[in-house]
């Protein structure tokens, strides 16, 4: 299964290089050929001299920031762009939402579709398209929201994931708020989620986990890359039994946003330390998921200074903290665990244990949902009850 990406405006065309940097030497170094396979079948196409080329797409209204990401592709010795995958013109959308997406979306469609289309056709199997831009310039919001409902006409039945970048609080550009606000309210309707990454967030962990002094985009970006790689790079599950080939878009779309009304996602990854501190550390797989589960409920991105006093709530009570401070109220969740010995966990060992006994005779997941959700309604009644 493969996925095409579009980089729209400075922040997409900027996050794309890192995100296939990383896919790359993953799929390169990481666990089992098969894995490696998938991986690169996902992200990259390959040519007839073996080069590995990013199945994407780059759009900007400037030509600056393209230049930059083919010339940082190129130079990784791994993987490049499509010579002819990148659509560029002189002058950028003024951080105006409206310029891009009343003017330079429609004036621009047709060859931009045609870029889209040609690496669609390069797929064996489209698992969907992802498009990554920030909300608050104006091509990446006002292009990227236009070209987005022109895919969704064009690809109705495809998953298609917007990859947001959302802005620094004290912002740089003055006219941001609007410029979200057009483009979340616009592509709530059209994609079928929509993973969020808050660049103050990014910016903190860069400074407390990293320790990072003098924190650029290059910085953050890398962060935003290394956990949007480790949701997208190929995983298994009880069901899949040993195939990495699953439709990655599709599996998220169905376990994390199945309710047209709940599409936004966030990432919390752990552990993350500067890379110089790795040798000198110790992880066990409990410790990691206890710190895990706890930033899960306090709402927390961070492994630093996580609020230990939150407690999940029982059924009756209104989500609360007992110190007044945040909690997390999600529909869905969906762990997934790399690295070593994943399946000595709880979690990899008695996830799903003995459903294979049942479906032998004919009894699918399904039906365990369904009997599920049955007796959550029957509890439903009798709680009306009292
Ligand atoms: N994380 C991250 N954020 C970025 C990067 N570049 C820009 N941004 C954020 O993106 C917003 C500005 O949008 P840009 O992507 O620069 O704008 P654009 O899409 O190129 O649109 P115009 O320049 O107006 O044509 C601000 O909120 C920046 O903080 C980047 O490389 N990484
Ligand atoms: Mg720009």
């Amino acid at each position: 299964m493969s996925m095409v990406t579009l980089q729209l405006g400075q922040c997409g065309n900027q996050i794309g290089p890192d995100l296939f940097g990383i896919l790359s030497s993953d799929a390169l170094h990481g666990p089992r050929r098969s894995y490696g396979a998938a991986s690169r079948e996902r992200f990259f196409h390959s040519t007839a001299h073996g080069d590995l080329v990013a199945r994407a797409v780059l759009i900007d209204m400037e030509p600056k920031v393209i230049k930059q990401s083919m010339a940082k592709a190129a130079a990784s010795g791994t993987w490049r762009y499509g010579d002819a995958s990148h659509f560029s013109q002189k002058q950028g959308s003024g951080n105006n939402w409206a310029n891009g997406y009343c003017v330079h979306g429609p004036r621009h469609r047709e060859v931009v579709e045609e870029l889209v289309r040609r690496e669609v056709e390069r797929c064996d199997r489209l698992a969907g398209l992802m498009a990554m831009m920030s909300v608050a310039g104006g091509t990446g919001s006002g292009v990227g929201t236009y070209i987005t409902q022109c895919l969704r006409d064009t690809y109705a039945k495809s998953f298609i994931l917007n990859h947001l970048t959302w802005p620094y609080r004290t912002g740089e550009v003055i006219v941001q708020n609007y410029n979200s606000v057009l483009t979340l309210a616009h592509l709530y309707q059209l994609s079928d989620a929509i993973l969020v990454h808050e660049n103050d967030m990014v910016h903190k962990i860069c400074s407390q986990l990293l320790n990072i002094k003098h924190i650029s985009f290059s910085d953050v970006n890398r962060v935003i890359a290394h956990q949007m790689g480790s949701v997208l790079q190929p995983s298994l599950s009880a069901d899949s039994h040993g195939d990495y080939s699953r439709n990655p878009l599709g599996e998220l779309v169905s376990t994390l946003a199945c309710h047209p009304e709940y599409k936004l996602l966030s990432v919390c990854t752990i552990p993350q330390m500067p890379s110089s501190s790795i040798a000198y550390s110790t992880f066990s797989w409990p410790g990691l998921l206890k710190h895990l589960r706890q930033m899960l409920i306090s709402n927390s991105k961070m492994e630093e200074g996580i609020d230990w006093h939150v407690h999940p709530h029982v059924a009756s009570e209104r989500p609360r903290s007992l110190t007044g401070t945040s909690f997390n109220v999600s529909l869905a969740n969906l762990l997934i665990l790399r690295g070593k010995d994943v399946f000595s966990t709880e979690t990899g060992r008695s996830y799903r244990a003995y459903i294979h006994q049942y479906i032998k005779f004919g009894i699918s997941e399904e039906d365990f949902l369904e009997s599920f959700t049955s007796l959550e309604q029957v509890i439903a009644s009798y709680t009306q009850l009292s």
